[in-house]
């Protein structure tokens, strides 16, 4: 088990495809994370060594150091090497010149990548992926993804997150397609790199769209090589595609994906009349069932399958995945993955869903307790496990409200310890001092009590309301 904690750079290519033709496992972790927060996931997932570069060293060597993985399997790619530092670099383990390992492995049940998600409710699980569903998801999206040896597709969602992993990073390889890589966002360098690289294709999460459509700075960058732009991880907004369309004179779609699925279930293909021969869906759809995969629309309430509509959209119900994609389970957590998978091998994935009359899914809303900021996880439930660490908070709950902007964001409903004086900033604070900063609690209510059930489960939708 290998810790991988690096940003976009053309090594993580070979250092995670390294691991894994070593028959290891790559549990990748943001990159942003705070050393608690990266000592959590390596001693979670049991991991023996941790690949970091030299500007991450300080939080890598922390965390290494309370997880007890020893200075000469922290490897730091970009370091001084191991008779200099005692951590071997890229050039130390290249130049080894050992031969390739002799391994064999099952396919079907070896985990390949372990990236974190806190499911439908609770802690953030290693999501364990093997190779079969991680090749299984490559040749899912292939004929709908269209990727040629010609494309040139610009690499700025993190490999990391099991997005950028599989549908930049892994398509790319087998595809032979090009890809420009950043380390992060940044408009003018995505924009600087569209039009020097004559970038064709763009994969992408909403506030990029954001970006794109609003800032002025887009007009003064030669954009006209972008033909097309993808959109996942949160919900995509009709008419900000549509800006973003219109200004940059580009096909905009949508896809849907979770860490679970490996990720993609559904996709608007890029070329839906040869895909599918069908016309293209309304922008706020993710389109349909990815080839190889069943699906279902389950009423949350009654447990009835939902049918496809004769005209319109259906009843919105929880979607349910079965196919090559779906993940081994959660590392270590029987009943999580009993709770997520069931007996008959679909993935309930914790999204209300309706389908028009075609098939096409509409992402309506989450019935899982997790909170989405600018596309990455925010697990509730460790929020509010810190939150209740700070002495003068008595009880609290995270839920994800939409700000003016309509962006989700995490905000804290806190109960104060009797007498205790707090304000919202402070908790606002020390929140932000201890997780990375996606994770921020954004906003803050003071009340008397959280609603919970008689079994004390927080009654999320009551706060919501
Ligand atoms: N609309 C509404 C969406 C959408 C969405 C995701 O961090 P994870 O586990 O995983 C992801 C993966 C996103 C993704 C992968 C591949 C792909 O092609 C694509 O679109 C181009 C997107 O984010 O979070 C999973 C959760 O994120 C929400 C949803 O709640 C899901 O369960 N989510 N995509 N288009 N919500």
């Amino acid at each position: 088990m290998v810790g991988v904690l690096s940003p976009n750079i053309p090594a993580f290519a070979t250092v995670f495809h390294g691991i894994l033709r070593a028959g290891g496992t790559a549990t990748t972790i943001n990159a942003l994370f705070t050393a608690p927060e990266i000592a959590k996931q390596l001693t979670d997932a049991k991991a023996k060594m941790l690949i970091t570069i030299s500007p991450m060293f300080d939080q890598a060597a922390a965390a290494a150091k309370e997880v007890g993985i020893s200075d000469e399997n922290l490897i730091v790619l970009d370091g001084e090497g191991q008779e200099k530092s005692g951590h071997p670099n890229a050039v130390d383990l290249l130049g080894a010149g050992l031969p390739a390992p002799d391994v064999t492995i099952d396919p079907a049940t070896h985990v390949a990548a372990l990236p974190y998600s806190s499911g439908t409710t609770g802690n953030p699980k290693g999501v364990a992926l093997s190779h079969r569903n991680l090749v299984a998801n490559v040749a899912q999206i292939k004929p709908l993804q269209g990727m040629t040896p010609d494309d040139v597709v610009i690499a700025v969602l993190p490999f990391f997150h099991i997005y950028g992993m599989t549908v930049l990073l892994n398509a790319a390889l087998y595809n032979r397609g090009r890809l420009v890589i950043m380390p992060r966002f940044d408009l003018v360098e995505f924009l600087e790199n569209i039009q020097k690289y004559k970038v064709t294709s763009a994969y992408i999460a909403p506030p990029v769209a954001v970006a794109l459509a609003k800032h002025p700075i887009v007009d003064n960058y030669d954009l006209s090589s972008l033909h097309t732009m993808m959109s996942g991880a949160a919900p995509l907004d009709d008419e900000l595609g549509k800006a973003v369309a219109k200004r940059l004179n580009l096909h905009m779609l949508q896809g849907y994906g979770m860490s679970e699925l490996s990720p993609v279930s559904h996709l608007i293909p890029f070329d839906t009349q040869a895909a599918l021969g069908r016309e293209d869906p309304p922008l706020s759809s993710t389109g349909w069932a990815i080839p190889n995969s069943e699906n279902k629309l389950v009423d949350p309430a009654t447990g009835d399958e939902i049918e496809l509509p004769g005209e319109g959209l259906s009843e919105p119900g929880e979607l349910w995945v079965k196919g090559p994609n779906v993940m081994l389970g959660y590392l270590n957590n029987e009943q999580a993955t009993a709770d997520t998978i069931d007996a008959d091998g679909y993935l309930h994935t914790g999204d209300m869903a309706q389908v028009d009359p075609t098939g096409c899914v509409y992402i309506v809303d989450r019935l899982k307790e997790l909170i989405k900021y600018k596309g990455y996880q925010v697990p509730p439930a460790e929020l509010e496990a810190l939150l209740l660490t700070h002495p003068k908070i008595a009880d609290t709950a995270v839920i994800g409200v939409n700000d003016d902007e309509g962006e989700e964001i995490p905000k804290a409903f806190v109960v104060t310890q009797a007498g205790a004086e707090l304000t919202a900033d402070e908790v606002i604070e020390f929140v932000a001092a201890k997780v990375a900063p996606h994770k921020k609690v954004r906003a803050v209510e003071f009340i008397d009590a959280i609603p919970k059930s008689a079994s004390g489960k927080i009654l999320r939708k009551d706060l919501r309301k």
